[in-house]
């Protein structure tokens, strides 16, 4: 297998909205350029990209895919990505590894809302985009609204580089303005005729020629005064032009394509050979936040894009080369862990098939075997290039929870395992076994992304699993002020036990008054891991209790801060003041103060008009402003409070906060409120208080499950 230089490699990343065409326009590429003699659909579940079983089934993309081809010399890695938004995890590790985003476009309905959100991302991240309005040959394909849709949404750098002769059942040419010349296609698509613009387009030819001309000399000085002294600008010129336009981010070229008749793509992967940027135009972003230029002349790194594992083979580490060349039999470190690793056989990959190859150079992407404990996101180096270190890849947050159960109990440990290598795998899942809640619980972007995941601990960890509603991290506190007292007294034979304490319990609050009526001699201010704080004080007067037994004291308190009063939910935001109590000379030790702490605080607690807190999220939903009214409604029907709403051309956004507690199916309601369209992400805001018809079934949930377990 060949070796690329580093100039002569490309790294596209296939970005959109669910089913605008990517995995088939991936395949037509390949096919087309010849690397595969065979051309599947997704209908006939053969493609080269979607190759896991689940991917058949639902007939869409799940996993991004690596994929190559070799179009004139120059190889093209092209990632097929999932356009669905509960996938968006395997999208952030595309993201990282790519230098240029292609984002395929249906052109029956243009920008959608995920070709949105992954154009945002790709602006975050600088990356030099392009644009394919695919579906050209569907009757309801609109080119002109869907280029129009993206100069709206993403600015005047959308510029037309192709534009359909025409469109619908009869799409078979595209007239290309960089070129100037029309490409007719024979039925079964591949490779077309060359031929001279019409007479009936060249007005309009020229017209969007003039536009991509001047958009970009726009860019570029040099460019300008040519075009100012000429008039025009030659192709060559163009190129060049378009070439810096890209990477700037000033430029996004507008292509036209039908993928599932293989229109178009040579002219794409001719672009991509010619004017798209190499990795060696790219640099990728360090920890430190300064950035690293590729480094094909240097010490040998890898950059760690995605791990995963298969059966009989074993771990299966994706990188990308950002230094030097990477040769089997190599022995480098991982920088986050630092052990030391040999590199095995090294592999390009064709989806699901591997080509071993001896070396890769720097900026081709490919697979090591059987290399052990690896993350995406680790920075591999040789020994002795210690300050190298890549910035770790950005997942999105989650915004779906569910509880795992097994049906089976003694599988705890294997479900262990498994889920561990799930979350090394994907780590835009995450795992929680949470103590609190006594629940496993399962974090994801949402229905599909979780029941992916379901799907693999049945199917592949073999674990009889189902999901169950995840409890919610109440938190309880008080809201007025009580004095009470304890006395814990045991005298029954040997050994006697002997403490009371007095203690002022009140709701505390940031920036409250010291008590005036208390004569406080220490202060504990303590940062609860569970959010809040309690304040702890000594107010003994006369040394009526021993500062030995405070700490004792505050155990108690804690013990019972960790299992509130009310329903065994932690509390938080709680001054306590010990002001008073005895001891005795033989009796009192430090097990009897806490437990008449503990007793003492219990009581106040319960008679503080105790109060239940539920964790309260920061919402933004993004969807399509026909579905505006409907989900509104529906965010009011849960508790909703809006913070502010904000449209940009069809698409609106909407800020809310909104209880956990009403968020738990929340994902799968939106889709199926806005067939597919609106997304949403969310994070934690506050705690507030539960209404009281919450507050009262949820102490007797508590209590019920109490006594059943009892
Ligand atoms: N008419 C028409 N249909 C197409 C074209 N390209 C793809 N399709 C069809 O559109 C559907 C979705 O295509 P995919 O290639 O799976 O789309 P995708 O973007 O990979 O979708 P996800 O993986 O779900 O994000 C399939 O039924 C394809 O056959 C095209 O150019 N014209
Ligand atoms: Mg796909």
């Amino acid at each position: 297998m060949k070796v690329y230089e580093p100039g002569k490699i490309r790294n596209i990343a296939l970005l959109g909205h669910a089913g605008s065409g990517k995995t088939t326009l991936a395949e037509t590429m390949i096919f087309e350029s010849g690397t595969s003699r065979k051309r599947g659909t997704v209908e006939a579940k053969n493609t080269i990209s979607d190759y896991h079983e689940i991917e058949k089934d639902k007939q869409k993309s799940i996993y991004s895919s690596l994929l190559h081809l070799d179009w004139r010399g120059t190889k093209v890695n092209i990632i097929d990505t999932p356009g669905t938004s509960d996938f968006y995890g395997q999208v952030s590790e595309a993201f990282a590894i790519s230098d240029v985003a292609l984002f395929v476009l249906n052109s029956e309905a243009g920008v959608e809302i995920g070709t949105e959100a992954f154009w945002r991302a790709a602006e975050s991240k600088n990356i030099p985009s392009m644009i394919v309005m695919n579906k050209l040959d569907s009757d309801k394909s609109d080119f002109q609204n869907a280029v129009d849709s993206a100069k709206e949404r993403f600015g005047r750098g959308v510029v037309v580089v192709q534009y359909p002769y025409s469109e619908g059942d009869d799409f078979h040419a595209i007239i290309d303005v960089l070129k100037m010349t029309m490409y007719e296609f024979p039925e079964d698509g591949g490779k077309p005729d060359k031929l001279p613009i019409p007479e009936s387009q060249r007005a309009q030819a020229e017209l969007l020629h003039n536009e991509l001309v001047e958009a970009i000399a726009e860019n570029d000085e040099t460019l300008l005064d040519l075009y100012f002294e000429n008039g025009s600008l030659d192709e060559y010129q163009m190129t060049d032009g378009l070439n810096m336009s890209l990477l700037n981010r000033d430029i996004f070229p507008v292509f036209c394509a039908c993928a599932s008749r293989n229109f178009g793509t040579g002219r794409i992967m001719g672009f991509l050979g010619n004017v798209a940027p190499s990795p060696l135009d790219r640099s990728i972003n360090l920890k430190d936040g300064k950035s690293y230029d590729m480094n094909p002349e240097g010490s040998p790194s890898f950059y760690v894009f995605r791990s995963s594992s298969e059966t009989h083979v074993g771990d299966l580490t994706y990188f990308k080369v950002t230094g030097g060349t990477i040769k089997s039999g190599m022995d480098l470190v991982n920088r986050r862990t630092q052990d030391g690793l040999r590199m095995g056989t090294l592999y390009i990959c064709q989806g699901n098939k591997r080509i071993e190859v001896s070396e890769v150079n720097t900026g081709d992407l490919a697979v090591a075997v059987k290399l052990k404990d690896m993350q995406a996101g680790d920075t591999v180096t040789m020994k002795d290039n210690i300050s190298l270190e890549f910035a770790p890849i950005e997942y999105p947050n989650t915004t779906m929870r569910v509880a795992l159960k097994l049906k089976k109990e003694g599988d705890e440990d294997k479900l262990g395992s498994a889920l561990n290598q799930i979350q090394k795998e994907d780590p835009s899942a995450r795992i929680e076994h949470s103590q609190e809640l006594q629940q496993t619980i399962l974090h994801g972007l949402g229905e599909e992304h979780l029941n992916v995941i379901l799907y693999q601990l049945k199917e592949r960890f073999n674990l009889d699993v189902e999901f169950i509603r995840p409890r919610i991290p109440y938190r309880e506190t008080i809201t007025k002020r009580v004095d009470t007292q304890y006395k814990h007294k045991k005298q029954s034979g040997g050994a006697g036990q002997y403490a009371e304490v007095y203690i002022s319990i009140e709701p505390w609050e940031e920036g409250m008054p010291q008590r005036e009526d208390l004569n406080v001699r220490n202060v504990d201010e303590i940062e609860l891991e569970w959010g809040g704080k309690l304040i702890f004080q000594n107010c003994i007067v006369g040394g009526v209790i021993d500062n030995r037994f405070m700490p004792a004291i505050l155990k108690g308190v804690m013990d019972k801060m960790a299992n509130g009063p009310l329903s065994g939910c932690r509390a938080r935001d709680i001054r306590v003041s010990v002001y008073d109590g005895s001891m005795h000379s033989v009796d009192s030790n430090e097990a009897a103060f806490k437990t008449a702490a503990l007793m003492a605080f219990k009581d106040g607690f319960l008679k503080a008009s105790p109060q239940l807190l539920e964790p309260i999220y920061e919402i933004e939903v993004t969807l399509p402003s026909v579905y505006m009214g409907d989900v509104m409604s529906d965010l009011s029907s849960r508790r909703g409070q809006i913070l502010g709403m904000d449209a940009e051309g069809t698409i609106q956004k909407i800020k809310a906060i909104v209880p956990l507690q009403e968020l738990d199916q929340y994902t799968t309601r939106l889709k199926s409120m806005t067939q597919g369209s609106a997304t949403y992400s969310r994070k934690f805001y506050d705690y507030a208080q539960v209404p009281p018809d919450i507050q009262k079934r949820v102490i007797e949930e508590t209590l019920a499950a109490e006594a059943e377990k009892n």
